[in-house]
């Protein structure tokens, strides 16, 4: 078990909505307005990037938990040069041919070694969550990174609700595989559909966050509309985008980058840079918008919050 006190990251308490009460804030702040604890206005909570957001997406009411002193990479880049090859593998391909993508209806199913299989209609959960705004930042492991401020909601409350059993050891998620919407999936570039995994403490990480919103509203498709998994210390490509399934397996769960290139991407993919990639360094990265390189983070810069996951294991050997 996993034991936190408040980190550097983390606003004041009174800040954040308990992890327990996201299944069933509305009921309980409806309670809580009829009995007049609360102004009718504390249950809106307050948006602060909602006027930079994405044209023409829902705007979405969130509280900001985490910030960082680092300003946001702007919208334009944000949603403009992206990584997601069910939609080609171009950096502006993903902008240029995601709208094909039907986020809406949309269900993921939370299921596998659990005893409560979900069954989740996203736009429903998204109405009735208690959204966060965390500002973090995104390494890919081309070198290029960014600073998103994503809205959503911690990945260990739903992990929590579908109540894994013991012998539930990682979590896995796959992304959506229908070529009707996803053109890309007629280049055999990755054996889709896209999967991805985490041990189930690192899901359980109070990071770990799933991402339903960008700058203040609904995600744009081409960064994984309508639900995304954002784990900033790892490299990009383990924050899998328009996922359909969360299942809790035993055994680590086949990755698809690991599938593909099992000498160059391991499972763990812990942003490292001392560890090279077997054809570049890691050790620097251009934030996308600036010319200049900077060094490159241990775990991206959340070494505080999560080098205890890994303690006593050879990160050379389990990259
Ligand atoms: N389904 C799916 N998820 C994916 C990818 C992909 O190709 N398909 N690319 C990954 C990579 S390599 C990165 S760097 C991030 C990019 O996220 P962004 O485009 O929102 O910045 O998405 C990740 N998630
Ligand atoms: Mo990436």
């Amino acid at each position: 078990m996993f034991v936190h006190d408040r980190p550097a990251w983390r606003l004041p308490e009174r800040a954040v909505t308990p992890e327990a009460q996201w299944l069933d804030r509305r009921k309980l702040v409806a309670g809580m307005m009829a009995a007049g604890l609360l102004p009718a206005a504390a249950a809106a909570g307050t948006a602060k990037t909602g006027d930079a957001g994405p044209a023409g997406l829902p705007r979405l009411d969130a509280r900001r938990t985490i910030a960082t002193d680092e300003t946001p990479t702007p919208l334009a880049a944000v949603a403009g040069y992206n990584n997601f090859y069910e939609f080609g593998l171009g950096k502006d391909d993903p902008a240029r041919n995601a709208h094909r993508l039907k986020p809406s209806p949309w269900t993921v199913t939370v299921g596998g070694l659990v005893k409560q299989p979900l069954t989740i209609d996203v736009d429903r959960w998204i109405a009735r969550a208690p959204l966060e705004e965390r500002i973090y930042r995104l390494r890919c492991v081309e070198g290029w990174s960014m600073v998103i401020p994503w809205v959503g909601v911690p990945l260990a409350g739903l992990v929590k609700a579908a109540e894994p059993l013991g012998s539930a050891n990682y979590v896995r998620f796959t992304t959506l595989a229908d070529k009707g919407q996803m053109p890309g999936l007629r280049v055999p570039a990755l054996d889709w559909p896209y999967r991805e995994g985490l041990r189930l403490d690192e899901a359980m990480h109070p990071l770990s966050f799933l991402a339903v919103g960008l700058y203040g509203r609904r995600l744009p498709n081409q960064n994984g509309a309508p639900l995304r998994l954002v784990v900033p210390w790892k490299y990009g490509f383990k924050s899998i985008k328009s996922i359909v399934a969360i299942d809790f397996v035993e055994r680590q769960p086949k990755t698809s980058w690991a599938m593909a290139q099992p000498r160059e991407y391991g499972f763990y993919s812990n942003v490292n840079p001392d560890m090279p990639h077997p054809r570049w360094s890691q050790a620097t990265e251009r934030r996308i918008g600036e010319f200049r390189k900077r060094p490159t983070l241990v775990f991206n810069g959340y070494a505080e919050e999560v080098a205890h996951l890994y303690r006593g294991m050879d990160l050379k050997r389990f990259f």
